[in-house]
């Protein structure tokens, strides 16, 4: 089994990257943002929990997220293996993952993360933002608190999988098929 933990801050392009490696390696793309956002769609409990705290830019909180990244892993049995995007984002969420994943034998081979410049990112995110819909991408305001939710509580686990020999850093800038070229280096060896 290959089990990634696609990682890297606000609009690094995990997601944009996740939906072409799924395909090449035959992997459950599981994107916690993906799936609070089709819940908040929907109008469910879990939905209107997660929107209250993703339109400010904030975390959603890690009980929450934690049960539900469970519950996604559930639903997909026997498969080649996972791509975890946006997921783990506190260490707290990464011990977890750990934990979950050994009882089930299902290690995580590695983290592999996009390394983008915050100017760039930016950008990134306010460009998506005037199609998207995404109010989490449209004022720079909330954008700057994504990254400083980043910087306190996410950024951390570099070290995290760095102390396990599992971190991967990739260059997160040039176009999409030549991140997809890099990535596949490191997927290949994993
Ligand atoms: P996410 O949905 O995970 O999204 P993201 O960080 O905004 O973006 P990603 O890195 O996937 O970038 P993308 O490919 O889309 O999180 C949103 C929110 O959900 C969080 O703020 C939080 O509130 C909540 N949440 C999610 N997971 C959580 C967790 N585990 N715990 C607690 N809360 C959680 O790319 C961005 C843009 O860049 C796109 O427009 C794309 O087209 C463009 N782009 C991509 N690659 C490019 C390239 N090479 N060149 C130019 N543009 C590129």
């Amino acid at each position: 089994m290959k089990n990634i933990v696609l990682f890297g801050p606000p609009g690094s392009g995990k997601g944009t990257q996740a939906e072409v490696l799924k395909e090449k390696y035959n992997l459950v793309h599981i994107s916690t943002g993906d799936v609070f956002r089709y819940n908040i769609k929907n109008k469910t409990d879990l939905g209107k929990l997660a929107k209250s705290y993703m339109d400010k830019g904030d975390l959603v909180p890690d009980e929450v997220t934690i049960n539900m990244l469970k519950a996604e892993v559930e639903k997909n049995k026997d498969v080649n293996g996972f791509i975890f995007d946006g997921f783990p984002r506190t260490e707290s969420q990464a011990k977890a993952l750990d934990l979950f994943l050994t009882e089930k034998k299902m290690p995580i081979n590695g983290m592999v993360a996009l390394e983008v410049a915050e100017d760039l990112l930016i950008k990134r995110l306010l460009n998506r933002g005037k199609t998207s819909g995404r109010t989490d991408d449209q004022d720079e305001s909330k954008i700057r608190n994504r990254f400083n939710e980043y910087e306190t509580k996410t950024a951390i686990l570099k070290h995290y999988y760095e102390n396990q020999d599992k971190y991967y850093g990739v260059d997160g800038v040039g176009s999409i098929g030549e991140i997809t070229e890099r990535l596949s280096v490191v997927f290949d060896k994993l």
